[in-house]
């Protein structure tokens, strides 16, 4: 019995980390193997969070919703692009191999504003 309650709480607990987790900017606390996941939504004519720091080496998946309308994610030099389908989410693996600035932005035209819809990729040691 005491196990069982132990067990809900956790589920719990992990409903609500998620939830939260909706709101945090990219670096928050990994378990254990478990691959670290950046949530992320792209609508016309920006993607938020806009910037998100990631350390050299270690795997992360993006999590981007694409709230309005097809879009794209290209990330030229770290060699990742994925379309982003409306109202799906896609998740995107990236194991950064150096540190530095990337730019990411959307390759997809989506509008007025398309050539404005990027943001920043800030790896660290
Ligand atoms: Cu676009």
């Amino acid at each position: 019995m005491k196990r069982l309650i132990t067990v809900t709480a956790l589920v719990v607990l992990t409903a609500v980390g998620m939830t939260a987790g909706r709101r945090r900017l990219a670096t928050a606390a990994v378990p254990d193997g478990a691959e670290q996941v950046v949530r992320m939504t792209a609508k016309k004519f920006e993607y938020t969070p806009s910037q998100i720091t990631l350390k050299k080496g270690v795997p992360v998946v993006l999590e981007i919703t694409a709230i309005d309308r097809d879009h794209g994610f290209k990330v030229p030099e770290l060699g990742v692009r994925a379309d982003l389908k409306s109202g799906q989410v896609t998740r995107v693996r990236i194991v950064p191999d150096r540190t530095g600035t990337f730019e990411f932005r959307c390759d997809v035209f989506c509008g007025s504003g398309h050539e404005d819809m990027s943001g920043e990729i800030v790896v660290v040691d």
